[in-house]
Order: C-alpha cells, then sequence, then structure tokens
C-alpha cells in the first residue's frame, strides 16, 4: 500500500474550510493507503505562544481529527513531539542542505518578513518537515501550492544524502490532494475561509452553535440578482452556498441549483445542512475530550506505531553515516 503523510499543525481552531476541504478527505483516504496523520507541534514552536498553549490546542486538535472520523485503528495519528526521532533526524537534514537553499524557501521569507524575531528554527523549519517526511520512507505527502516547495526540498536532501551515503531514504513525491470542497469566506465570497480573516462572520469554526451558524448564513453575502445558479466567477457568494451545501449533503454543488428560486431558503438550507453535519461531530469532540485518558492512549498507540517506523530508518541513516553505533 502507498505510504501518505499529511500533517497539520496545532496553531488554531479547526474551521469548516479545513474539514471539508483537508479533513473529510483524509478521512476518506485512510481505507485506502497507508496513511500517517502528524501534529505537528515541533512546527508550532516557530509560533510565539504563552507556555501550555501548543499542549492544549494539540489534544483539542487530536479530538477534532478523530471526531470527524480519523481512525486509531486504521491510521496513525500521533503528536510529532512524542517521536523523537523528528528532532534527531531533523540535525542531520539541516547538515545536507545549504544555506542557500534554505534561503530560497518562499514561506522563510514570506514569514521572516512579518516578524520582528525570526528564530533559527523559522529558517530550519524545512529541515524537520523533511525528516517528518523521510521518517516514514513516505511515498507520497498531498500539499497544496503552498508547501510544494518544501517537498521539493525533501526530495534533494533525500537524493543528497542516498548520493553521499547509500540508499537509506524512499523519495517521496508531492501529490494534489483529493480534490476537497474549496469553502470561501461568507462575508467575502473571492477569499478563502481562513482563520486569520479579519471578521469572524464570515467563518464558520467546527464548534460554533447552531444559533451562530443559522446567523452567519443567513447574513452571507450574495448578489444584487435574484437567480441561483453554479457560477463561482460572477456569482461567488451563491456558488458557495451551493459549494457547501453540496459537500455538507453529498451533491454535486450544480445538481442543487434546481431546487432554489430565491437566496434566502439557499442560505437556510445550507445553514441547516452544516448543522447537522457538525452537531454529531461536536458530540463526538466533546466526549472524546472528557474522556481524557482514552484520548491520551489512541496518541501514545499512534506514536508507539509511528516511533517504529521512525527508528528503524533513523538507525538506518545512523548506520549509513557511519556514526559510532554500540
Ligand atoms: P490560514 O489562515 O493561515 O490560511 P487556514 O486555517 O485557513 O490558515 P491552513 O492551516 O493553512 O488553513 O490549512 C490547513 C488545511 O486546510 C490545508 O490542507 C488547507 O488546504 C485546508 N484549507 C484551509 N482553508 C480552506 C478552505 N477555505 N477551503 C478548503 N480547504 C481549506
Ligand atoms: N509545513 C506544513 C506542515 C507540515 C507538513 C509536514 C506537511 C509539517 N511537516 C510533513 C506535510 C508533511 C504546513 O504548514 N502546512
Amino acid at each position: 500500500m502507498t505510504r501518505v503523510l499529511s500533517c497539520i499543525q496545532p496553531t488554531g481552531d479547526v474551521h469548516l474550510g479545513n474539514y471539508l476541504g483537508a479533513l473529510a478527505p483524509w478521512v476518506a483516504g485512510q481505507h485506502e493507503h497507508d496513511a500517517f496523520h502528524g501534529i505537528v507541534d515541533l512546527h508550532a514552536l516557530t509560533v510565539a505562544e504563552e507556555p501550555g498553549v501548543i499542549g492544549a490546542r494539540t489534544v483539542q486538535l487530536a479530538a477534532m481529527l478523530f471526531a470527524v472520523g480519523l481512525d486509531a485503528d486504521v491510521a496513525t495519528v500521533f503528536v510529532q513531539s512524542h517521536v523523537p526521532e523528528h528532532s534527531q533526524l531533523a540535525w542531520v537534514m539541516e547538515c545536507n542542505v545549504s544555506f542557500g537553499e534554505l534561503s530560497r524557501m518562499v514561506q522563510f521569507k514570506e514569514k521572516s518578513a512579518k516578524r520582528e524575531f525570526v528564530s533559527g528554527g523559522l529558517f530550519t523549519y524545512p529541515a524537520l518537515q523533511a525528516a517528518d517526511i523521510l521518517l516514514y520512507d513516505t511515498d507520497e505527502v498531498p500539499v497544496g501550492d503552498d508547501q510544494r516547495q518544501h517537498v521539493e526540498i525533501t526530495r534533494d536532501i533525500a537524493l543528497r544524502f542516498n548520493h553521499r551515503f547509500g540508499a537509506t531514504f524512499v523519495v517521496p513525491r508531492a501529490v494534489t490532494p483529493r480534490a476537497g470542497a474549496r469553502v470561501m469566506d461568507l462575508q467575502d465570497p473571492t477569499a478563502k475561509m481562513s482563520k486569520s480573516a479579519d471578521t469572524g462572520a464570515g467563518l464558520i469554526q467546527m464548534l460554533d452553535d447552531a444559533e451562530m451558524i443559522r446567523r452567519k448564513f443567513k447574513r452571507a453575502v450574495t448578489d444584487s440578482e435574484t437567480d441561483v445558479r453554479y457560477d463561482p466567477e460572477t456569482k461567488p457568494g451563491v456558488s458557495n452556498l451551493l459549494e457547501i451545501l453540496g459537500a455538507a449533503t453529498g451533491h454535486p454543488p450544480a445538481d442543487l441549483v434546481a431546487g432554489y428560486t430565491q437566496y434566502g431558503p439557499l442560505k437556510a438550507d445550507a445553514g441547516e445542512a452544516v448543522i447537522e453535519l457538525l452537531t454529531p461531530i461536536q458530540a463526538r469532540y466533546r466526549d472524546l475530550l472528557a474522556d481524557r485518558g482514552e484520548l491520551t492512549a489512541m496518541l501514545r498507540r499512534g506514536a508507539e506505531r509511528a516511533g517504529e517506523v521512525a527508528a528503524a530508518t533513523l538507525e538506518r541513516a545512523y548506520t549509513a553515516i557511519g556514526f559510532l553505533r554500540s
């Protein structure tokens, strides 16, 4: 089976865009390939937070991943810092990538430009990401455009290492993720729904209650015409509602058009469909968080399984390098 690794940083609350666009396809894919899912808390350390915040977000994100349907017995769901081999291999990666290569990373340039304190970790972030990927003999890494350069540099490091020390790492491929829905902001349907949007009113959080969801859909921005058509170019607001309703009910958005002659009922139905979709997820999320012991045990099992693969790969790399092994 193809080994696939996807990782997510515990840096914010999960929203409907993350779910429909990324997590739902992970859930659907877990039976088709050998899926590894890392909650990359070490990477989250590149964002300045108060002590304890990363841990709290990690446990909440883990609960959300299981609540939306990742199955701990099917996929390997683990926390990056629970598997020390990530930090250990990251050093080896750092010593096999050049300052010049790291300097060319677009994400580093963008993020460092916005910060006063630019840590060494922000600069070497791609080396840690390369360790994440290479530790698991990963065949495929599903990533959006912003992460392609990081998979490219991982391939370059793997090829360089293999050339220098002998065949050690599987050289991974970046693949386009299975198409999930692309969810736009309800207040600005030309921008993607995002945790960094200024207005909370256009963003549906996974934990929003029914009243809040109803209100946000009711106020969703559409346009001054009155006809319902699926046309993301000229009718982004209406098309986004159709997209969300379709993703929530399992229909192609264009098929839903016939059922509507006005915007009001479409907004109401999209809101109700999202409520119906999220209510059971929210209940499972609360149950999971209420039983911390079980949640921790699930993550420990994930880390054990991940750790077995990771330890073997690290040992292979250390042996290839020729470190003194006892
Ligand atoms: P940011 O505000 O920094 O853009 P975000 O919460 O919008 O963050 P990320 O954390 O960058 O999103 O992405 C997590 C995953 O969710 C990625 O796989 C990304 O492609 C997906 N994703 C994020 N927003 C959307 C969206 N509006 N529609 C579909 N997929 C999305
Ligand atoms: N940098 C990625 C998160 C990430 C990742 C990974 C993704 C860290 N390690 C390994 C795929 C494989 C991001 O910011 N989305």
